[in-house]
This record gives structure tokens, C-alpha cells and sequence, in this order.
């Protein structure tokens, strides 16, 4: 039998924890025949571990097969202990009179205290994937205060946008989305990320020629796209949820199981590719195999799209900016 993988989660009592948590236990992250361990991580709040207790009643009486065991923790140093995976769920939600400069400080003093827990004692190839918001900055934070990680290792979640364009342009050209390669997403996870079917195919046929409507990609794909998280929010009362974990699975199983050559979307740090300065965490096209992801190179950046991918880089830049002073 394989020997059993370390999974670390964090915000684990939380709304994308209840969905993340049970799939990940049956398997659907690193494939049915790999063991899996949880470790889950809350804050120390009594209600936090008490619901985080909880859940955990529930995780064992699903009884699943792949799962070893199931620990709680509220100290970041034992959650992180040789994990192979870590997903950085939890993060600040902003409260009532709470500004945009304040949302990023808070969520600056996480990242950075975890990410210097996964530095020192995670598995030394740990993959990490963060959710929680601003996602990208956080990764970045998390990356910058973890030097003796592979920087390479840090990613953001950009993968819910990523289906929710397949989504769209599925309804839009009638056909499944199974059927459509090629889709992508670029830059921050927030609104203004540019999600790109200019390259997307159909059944081998061309995403862009199918449509063939510039104004539907600028004033109904790309609003629909990047108001969807507000969009749920007004229908649900409650942000995404199950669809984000559905992401998160997603993003990491690709990673780790790779794509076969199909392309998908990452939040990385970049290398320079297409301009964008390096390091930065920004979506990119990217294929992956044996562990690795590759982005994508070469593909044309026409001025609709160059102006696009910098409004969505220059929001990133000035989030970096306003957690300069923790970070360096
Ligand atoms: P919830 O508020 O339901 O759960 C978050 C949990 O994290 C809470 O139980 C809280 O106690 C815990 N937490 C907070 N700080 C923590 C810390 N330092 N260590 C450990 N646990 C901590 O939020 P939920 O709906 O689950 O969303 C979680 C995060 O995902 C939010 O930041 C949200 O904005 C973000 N999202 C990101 C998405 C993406 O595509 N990247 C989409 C969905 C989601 O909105």
C-alpha cells in the first residue's frame, strides 16, 4: 500500500472546509488508492475548536476507507508538521467599517506566520494552494516569509473563475463543457481577472469564431465571470462555497496527478512570462506533469487583452504595495 500523504487545511470549520474536508477523505484529491491524513488547523476561539470538533465527528462517520487519521490543531507549527499539501483556507473576512488597507494588514499577519510555520516544518516539497482572500497576495506573503521552500510551490486559487468561464462559455456555444480545451484565466482572483477564450476550442473548433461577438466577451462574459462570487452571494446569502472546494480539489489534483497536455489555470509566481514581474502571483496557462506546472509561452497578447491583463496586474502590484512594510 502507498504510504499515506499529509493534507494540511486551515479555516477548517469553515464554509469551504465542510465541503473540502469529506471530499478529500473519499479520495477525490490524490487519487483512490492514495491514504490520506488530515490535519486540520482553527483558530484557538473556543467556539472555532469546538465546531472544528465537530466536524471531525462527522468525518468519522463517514467511515472512508483512504483516511488514517483526522487531527485538530490551532497552532500552525503542529497543523503544518511534514505536510505534503497544505490548503490555506481560512483568512480574515472583512468586518463591519473594516477598510480595504486593514483587510490586507490582518490577512498579511496570517500568511506570514504560516507561511514561516510551513518553512519550518513542512515536507520540504510541500505543495501549497491558497484560498482565502486577497488570495494572491496572501500566497505571495506566505511565499516571501517561507526562503527555504521552493518559491515555485506557492500558488493561488484562480481555478473557480476558471470553471466558471467554462460554465459560461458552455451555455453561450451550447456545447458540453467537456468538450472545450484551452480556456484560461489571467492575473488577481478578484473582479478583474481577464479569463481569456481567445485560444479555447470546441470539438476542434474555434471558441472565438463559434461566438464571434466581441461585445458579448466584453460586456456579458467578463462582468458574468467576475461578479459570480457577488452573484452567489445575493442568491445564497453566503459566499461560494462547495464550488470553491470543488476548485480547490481540482487545482491541487491536477498538480499533483497532472493534465495529460490539457491546458488549466494557476495562480503562480511568475518568471516573467508575458511581463509580468517576477514573482508576482498571477493566473497563468499552464499544463502539468509529474508534479510540475508549466506556463504556457507564446501566445499573442493582443491590446484588447494587454489592457485587460494590466488593470488586473496593477490591482496586484498595489496590494503588494500596502503590505510592503510586513514583508520587505
Ligand atoms: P468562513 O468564514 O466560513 O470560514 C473561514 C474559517 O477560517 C473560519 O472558521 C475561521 O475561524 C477560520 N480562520 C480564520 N483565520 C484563521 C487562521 N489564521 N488560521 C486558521 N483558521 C482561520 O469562510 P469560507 O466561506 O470558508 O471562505 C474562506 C476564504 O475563502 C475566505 O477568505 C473567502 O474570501 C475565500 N474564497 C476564495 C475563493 C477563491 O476563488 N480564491 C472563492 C471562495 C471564497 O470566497
Amino acid at each position: 500500500a502507498k504510504t499515506p500523504m499529509r493534507v494540511a487545511v486551515t479555516g477548517a470549520a469553515g464554509q469551504i472546509g465542510y465541503s473540502l474536508l469529506f471530499r478529500i477523505a473519499n479520495g477525490d484529491l490524490l487519487g483512490k488508492d492514495q491514504p490520506v491524513i488530515l490535519q486540520l488547523l482553527e483558530i484557538p476561539d473556543e467556539k472555532a475548536q469546538k465546531a472544528l470538533k465537530g466536524v471531525i465527528m462527522e468525518i468519522d462517520d463517514c467511515a472512508f476507507p483512504l483516511l488514517v487519521e483526522v487531527t485538530a490543531h490551532s497552532d500552525p507549527m503542529t497543523a503544518f508538521k511534514d505536510v505534503d499539501v497544505a490548503l490555506l483556507v481560512g483568512a480574515r473576512p472583512r468586518g463591519p467599517g473594516m477598510e480595504r488597507k486593514d483587510l490586507l494588514e490582518a490577512n498579511a499577519q496570517i500568511f506570514t506566520v504560516q507561511g514561516k510555520a510551513l518553512d519550518a516544518v513542512a515536507s520540504r516539497n510541500v505543495k501549497v494552494l491558497v484560498v482565502g482572500n486577497p488570495a494572491n497576495t496572501n500566497a505571495y506573503i506566505a511565499m516571501k516569509s517561507a526562503p527555504n521552500l521552493p518559491a515555485k510551490n506557492f500558488t493561488a486559487m484562480l481555478r473557480l473563475d476558471h470553471n466558471r468561464a467554462l460554465s459560461q462559455v458552455a451555455a453561450k456555444s451550447g456545447k458540453p463543457v467537456a468538450a472545450i480545451e484551452k480556456m484560461f484565466v489571467w492575473g488577481n482572483h478578484s473582479p478583474t481577472m481577464y479569463a481569456d477564450y481567445r485560444y479555447a476550442t470546441v470539438e476542434g473548433q474555434s471558441v472565438k469564431d463559434l461566438i464571434n461577438d466581441h461585445a458579448w466577451n466584453k460586456d456579458v462574459f467578463l462582468p458574468t465571470v467576475g461578479k459570480r462570487g457577488a452573484a452567489i452571494i445575493e442568491a445564497r446569502g453566503l459566499s461560494s462555497a462547495a464550488s470553491a472546494a470543488n476548485a480547490a480539489i481540482d487545482h491541487v489534483r491536477d498538480w499533483i496527478l497532472g493534465t495529460n497536455g490539457k491546458w488549466t489555470t494557476m495562480g503562480v509566481p511568475s518568471d516573467g512570462s508575458y511581463g509580468i514581474p517576477e514573482g508576482t502571483i498571477f493566473g497563468f496557462p499552464v499544463t502539468t506533469e509529474n508534479g510540475e506546472y508549466t506556463i504556457i509561452q507564446g501566445l499573442e497578447i493582443d491590446a484588447f487583452s494587454q489592457e485587460r491583463i494590466n488593470v488586473t496586474l496593477n490591482e496586484l502590484l498595489e496590494e503588494r504595495e500596502g503590505v510592503k512594510h510586513l514583508v520587505g
